[in-house]
Order: C-alpha cells, then sequence, then structure tokens
C-alpha cells in the first residue's frame, strides 16, 4: 500500500466524490422508464461530482491547475502541476443504470504522470499508483499478466461515440484483433479499462479519441503494474496522442503491428 500525503488527497476526495455518485446511481435505475430518460439527471451527477472533487483537490493543493471533462482546463498558479479529472467515467453505462463506470484522478509533473486514483464505487474497488511506488487494488499489489500468446488473451477497446472518430478504422482494427485473440470486450469505461490491464484481468486495451482525463491515471496505473503503455500508433505519449494500446511486453508489440497491419 502506499501512504503519502498526496495520496491521502486524492484518495479523500474520490471517495467524497463517489459517495454522491453511488446515490445517484440508485435513482438513474428508477428513472429509466421515464421517456426522456435520466439523461438530465445524470448531467447534473456528472457535475456534482466534478465539484466535489474540485473544491477538494484545490483547497489541498491550492496553485495546482485543472483538465476536468466538465469544467475544461482551469490554470494554476503552480504551472508544474495539473489534475486530470474525470468525475464519471462510463458515463453512458451510468445513463443506462450499467454498474461499471468510475471516478479517474490522475496528477501531472512537468509532463509526467506522478499519482493515480481511479474508484469503482459500485465494486468498491480502489486503484491507486504513484511513479515509481507501484501499483494496488485496494492493498494489493498489482501486475499485468504474463500471457504470451495472443490466442489465449482477452482484449477490451473503446469505440468512438455515435458522429466522433473513425468507426471504418476501428472496424478494421476490430476484425484484425478478433481474428487471432481469444476474445474481446467493449465495457465503456476507458479508466476501468485501463486498471483492467494493470491487475491482470484483461491482456490488452486499445483505444483512440480519448481525452487526458479518461487516462491520464489509468497509464500510470498499467506502467506501475509492469505493463508498456504507447499510442494506438506506438508512439511514446498517449496523452498528447489522445490514444493508448497497452498490455504487457510481449503481447503489446504484437497489437501494435495488429493496429499496424489493419491500417494498412
Ligand atoms: P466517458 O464515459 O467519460 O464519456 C468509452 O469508449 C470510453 O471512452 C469512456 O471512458 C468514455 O468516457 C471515453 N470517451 C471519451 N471521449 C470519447 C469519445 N469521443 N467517444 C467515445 N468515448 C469517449
Ligand atoms: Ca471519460
Amino acid at each position: 500500500m502506499i501512504s503519502s500525503p498526496l495520496m491521502t488527497v486524492m484518495v479523500d476526495a474520490v471517495r467524497k466524490a463517489a459517495r454522491g455518485l453511488k446515490r445517484d446511481f440508485g435513482e438513474v435505475e428508477n428513472l429509466q422508464v421515464s421517456r426522456k430518460g435520466p439523461g438530465n439527471f445524470v448531467s447534473a451527477a456528472d457535475r456534482k461530482a466534478e465539484a466535489v472533487l474540485r473544491e477538494a483537490l484545490t483547497k489541498a493543493r491550492p496553485g495546482y491547475g485543472l483538465v476536468m471533462e466538465e469544467g475544461g482546463t482551469v490554470e494554476g498558479q503552480d504551472k508544474t502541476h495539473t489534475w486530470h479529472v474525470d468525475p464519471l467515467d462510463g458515463t453512458t453505462n451510468f445513463l443506462h443504470g450499467i454498474p461499471h463506470f468510475c471516478i479517474s484522478v490522475g496528477l501531472e509533473r512537468e509532463g509526467t504522470i506522478v499519482a493515480a486514483v481511479i474508484y469503482d464505487p459500485i465494486k468498491d474497488e480502489l486503484f491507486i499508483a504513484e511513479r515509481g511506488k507501484g501499483a494496488y487494488l485496494n492493498n494489493r499489489r498489482l501486475r499485468v499478466s504474463g500471457r504470451q500468446d495472443l490466442a489465449d488473451s482477452l482484449v477490451l477497446y473503446g469505440s468512438p461515440y455515435l458522429g466522433r472518430g473513425n468507426h471504418p478504422r476501428l472496424l478494421k482494427e476490430l476484425a484484425t484483433v478478433m481474428a487471432v485473440t481469444g476474445g474481446v470486450r467493449r465495457f465503456g469505461s476507458a479508466a476501468l479499462d485501463l486498471a483492467s490491464v494493470a491487475c491482470g484481468r484483461a491482456d490488452l486495451y486499445w483505444e483512440r479519441d480519448l481525452q487526458t482525463w479518461d487516462i491520464a491515471a489509468g497509464l500510470l496505473l498499467v506502467r506501475e503494474a509492469g505493463g508498456f503503455a504507447t499510442s494506438a500508433d506506438n508512439g511514446p505519449d498517449p496523452m498528447a496522442a489522445r490514444s493508448v494500446a497497452c498490455g504487457n511486453e510481449v503481447l503489446h508489440r504484437e497489437l501494435i503491428a495488429l493496429l499496424r497491419k489493419a491500417n494498412q
């Protein structure tokens, strides 16, 4: 387990915001049957969670900048530190009453992610990592899977929202990956997908058209768990590229080759 003042700040903030989200999720389940659905209610829940996170993080570290899904970018006096905050990753799941979503908070220091918290309030799973100190799920140290054969591997992916990204490209990539791997899953939370690779539940994950708050925390989890994470085009900086491919060293290399082949 990691105990540091920084981790305490992050975990406290995330747990506080999660209490509200969990309560609101209970309400969403009741709203499914209404004609309009729970759309506005979910937007409000998302904004409330973000406000809680923003207040707690800013109170503890006043000068740090923030990049938030709802509130956009807030410059801080301290130009070396930036929080990347996703108050509700897996929004579509939440909206439809599917219990698979999380809060994700990553801290960037001069271009490097140094601390990460991802919390799934439904499963009560807290994923944390600090650069150089390892990654943990609750109190257990994490390690990416050791599988070496694509044929045995479970692969996660994500697809862009309607009207966004490049669907034909994804379909080519998916066909290429599906043809040679053990199975594919599309769970709908980039942060939890990265966390799943970090803890060895899934072997590989790739997705394009993401934002920094979707992946900041998860990237550190994967790397601190001994995994490799690049952009989907094998670039060194997924945050800049807004895409990710990750897994253990051997399977990551194979995934990159498959994605390249699909795009030829
Ligand atoms: P969200 O739930 O916060 O919207 C789904 O594939 C995953 O990608 C989710 O983590 C989703 O975050 C994220 N995502 C971010 N931008 C996206 C986009 N343009 N299209 C689809 N998913 C996106
Ligand atoms: Ca997100």
